[in-house]
Order: structure tokens, then sequence, then C-alpha cells
């Protein structure tokens, strides 16, 4: 093989390479977004499929958290910071801040389409 064509070779070897590791990411389940401001969380339920990962941000000027007790608890989240929380168990999951326990909201996570996880 010449040195040439083994270059070649080499970079059509790259390429197949990386379209191999894109092809092989898994698809993932639809990620989210939730606000906070004016002491709310929006939207406050969200409907989601199991896999989903929900990142809160915090776009008031003083802090939130938010906290599910025996699921999850942010830090203190100053403006602009962002929590996020991957759910993997079908389930409703009620939340509040802890700093203002009238803020609250729901995360509904059903089971992924096809999958066998039984429902809580
Ligand atoms: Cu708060």
């Amino acid at each position: 093989m010449t040195k040439k064509t083994k270059s070649l070779t080499n970079s059509v070897i790259a390429g197949v390479v990386a379209l191999l590791l894109f092809a092989a990411t898994p698809l993932r389940a639809e990620d989210v977004a939730i606000k906070i401001g004016n002491f709310t969380f929006g939207p406050q339920e969200l409907k989601v499929k199991s896999g989903t990962t929900v990142t809160w941000t915090n776009e008031d000027d003083i802090p939130h958290t938010v906290v599910s007790p025996n699921n999850f608890r942010s830090k203190p989240l100053d403006s602009d910071d962002k929590f996020t929380f991957t759910f993997t168990t079908p389930g409703t999951y009620k939340y509040f801040c802890s700093l203002h326990p009238h803020m609250t909201g729901t995360i509904v996570v059903e089971a992924a389409t096809g999958s066998i996880t039984p429902q809580l």
C-alpha cells in the first residue's frame, strides 16, 4: 500500500468510525425546561416520558430552590442558576421551593413507549 493510499484509507476509517459513533448515540427522551419567575414554576405541571431530563432555571432576582422530598433537592439557585434532574421512574413528583413553600409544581413521569417499567 502506498503512503498516499494508506492516509486516504485512514481518513475513510476515521469517517466511518465517526459515523458509527453518531449512529450509536441512543435516542433521548426530549429534554424540557422549567422557568422559575415571579415566584412561580412554569409550566407548573408537566408531563414527560421516563428518561427525560428537566432543567429548572431561576429567572427571579432572589434565590429559589427545587425540592421534592426523597427524590431531589437543589441548592439555593441564584439568578440564572440551573438545576437539572433526570426522571427515570414513572410516577407523580410534587415539588416546591423550600424558601417559599407556596411555590409548588408537579412532574408526571410516564413510562417510555415500549418500556416494561412498572407504574408506581
Ligand atoms: Cu422560592
